[in-house]
């Protein structure tokens, strides 16, 4: 299939601690690394998004004393799954994978870098209100399409596919360049809510 010009390739979160052996691995998230790569060499406009959270995180088990990774609290803008800490700002863990190989990619979109704000999506943060400046830059490039790839299907990928949806880009997600956390049901939600905001839910093979 030709990709247009006006259509973007959104890389989300293949970085080391979300690889086995990483903080926080996605079971299977290397597998995903030689696909992305395949598939990325059809995209002329390639966005990599990248979380990078400073020491001592709002998101981190460690932060909230007694607390332990995966315990669910209220935060003011909501409900927090918390986590190992993970992708620290200029880690080991928060660098891509080695073999992730995007050197045409034109723009890292760091996440996560407030303190005391989540952010899942590359779009908005946690607080749905704080935005990256991704959908300003990539209606100013022009783009109305955007694929996304990357980890966790079930978190960082499904937000930032629904807000790519809500800024009214079409929206698609190349499942099987996606792997998943799956906590407590987190991937059927995933799949159903995506489904619903109108999300295109296709593989590979659809692309390549
Ligand atoms: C992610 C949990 C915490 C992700 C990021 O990339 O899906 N998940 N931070
Ligand atoms: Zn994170």
């Amino acid at each position: 299939m030709p990709i247009s010009s006006r259509t973007a390739l959104l890389v989300i979160d293949v970085q080391n601690d979300f690889i086995p052996g990483g903080q926080l691995p996605v079971p299977k998230g290397d597998q995903i690394v030689p696909l992305i790569n395949r598939i990325a060499g059809g995209f002329k406009q390639i966005v990599i998004a990248q979380d990078w959270h400073p020491k001592g995180h709002v998101s981190f088990a460690s932060s909230h004393p007694g607390r332990q990774p995966f315990d669910v609290i209220k935060l003011p803008y909501g409900e927090q799954t918390l986590w190992p800490d993970h992708c620290v700002q200029a880690t080991p863990g928060a660098e891509f994978h080695p073999e992730l190989d995007l050197s045409h990619a034109q723009l890292i979109i760091r996440k996560g870098c407030n303190p005391d704000i989540d952010s899942y999506s590359a779009f908005l943060e946690a607080d749905r209100r704080t935005t990256t400046g991704l959908s300003g830059y990539l209606i100013e490039r022009g783009i109305d399409t955007v694929y996304m790839v990357g980890l966790a299907l079930d978190f960082c990928v499904m937000f930032s596919a629904l807000d790519a949806r809500a800024a009214g880009f079409n929206t698609f997600v190349v499942l099987d360049a996606c792997r998943a956390i799956d906590l407590d049901g987190s991937l059927a939600s995933a799949m159903d809510r995506m489904k619903g905001a109108g999300v295109g839910l296709i593989q590979s093979t659809d692309l390549l």
